[in-house]
């Protein structure tokens, strides 16, 4: 990452708790939290050598409630299952709906429920990688908790991160919330077959994440009628 990105994400990470009541507070949770990203950092590393010790190839998916996530894996999976061995972890807060409607297309799924977690971290995923055969396995991909906040905090270990978001967001959806697209290799804007009942400015948001990122991959899918998942399966190296 480039060291003026870095900046600026400490600079977004730096507003965080600025309204705690006192600076003796603020400081504290603000220390406290960056011991928390550096262990999780450490963590995620040892993930990501173990799951390429295996040449397992592993995404994590993030991005806002009801974007699309488990409909794109879905898609995905389905037209990948007879090439590859699959795992798919899916994050909510409760339930195991989302494991139940990827494992239809013939995946291997567990479901994790986070309680109050807004986002998964790498403790999660060690947790249920440790108890896995990883021999079993070609790719891995992690459904992380909806919403375009709380998973910059946690890295997953995995190869690479895709941001899912959908044009029924609103065109400003991708500027207001840089830091996932500053740390993603891939982004999805989704539900394009919406576009003429919407009218939602596509181009806008193409540019946006490519003026936030400008490393950045953007796709536009429909995970609905299939337009562009073949193109995304080979964006992934798939
Ligand atoms: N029209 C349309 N609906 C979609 C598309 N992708 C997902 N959906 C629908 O949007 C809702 C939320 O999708 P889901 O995959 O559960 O989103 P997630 O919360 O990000 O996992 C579901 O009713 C999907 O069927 C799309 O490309 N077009
Ligand atoms: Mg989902």
């Amino acid at each position: 990452m480039e060291n003026n990105n870095e900046e600026e994400i400490s600079r977004i990470k730096e507003l965080e708790s600025i309204n705690l009541s006192s600076d003796e507070i603020r400081d504290s949770v603000v220390s406290t939290k960056k011991q928390i990203e550096k262990q999780n950092e450490e963590l995620a590393s040892k993930i990501n050598a173990n799951l390429k010790s295996y040449k397992i190839k592993s995404f994590d998916i993030v991005g806002a409630i009801g974007a699309g996530k488990t409909e794109i894996i879905s898609q995905i999976v389905e037209r990948l299952q007879s090439r590859y061995r699959i795992l798919v972890i899916c994050g909510d807060i409760t339930t195991r709906v989302d494991a139940d409607r990827i494992e239809a297309h013939n995946a291997e799924t567990v479901q994790i429920n986070t309680g109050r977690e807004c986002a998964l971290n790498a403790y999660h995923i060690h947790q249920i990688i440790k108890n896995k055969d990883l021999q079993k396995y070609d790719l891995l991909f992690i459904e992380n908790v909806g919403n375009l906040i709380c998973p910059s905090d946690f890295i997953l270990g995995t190869d690479k991160r895709i941001v899912i978001v959908s044009i029924t967001e609103g065109e400003w959806v991708i500027e207001k919330h840089p830091m996932l697209f500053k740390m993603s290799d891939i982004a999805i804007i989704n539900k394009v077959d919406l576009k003429e009942r919407l009218g939602t400015n596509i181009d806008k948001m193409v540019k946006d994440a490519k003026i936030i990122n400008p490393n950045i991959e953007v796709l536009t899918t429909s995970a609905k009628n299939g337009t562009n998942i073949d193109q995304l399966i080979s964006l992934m190296g798939l």
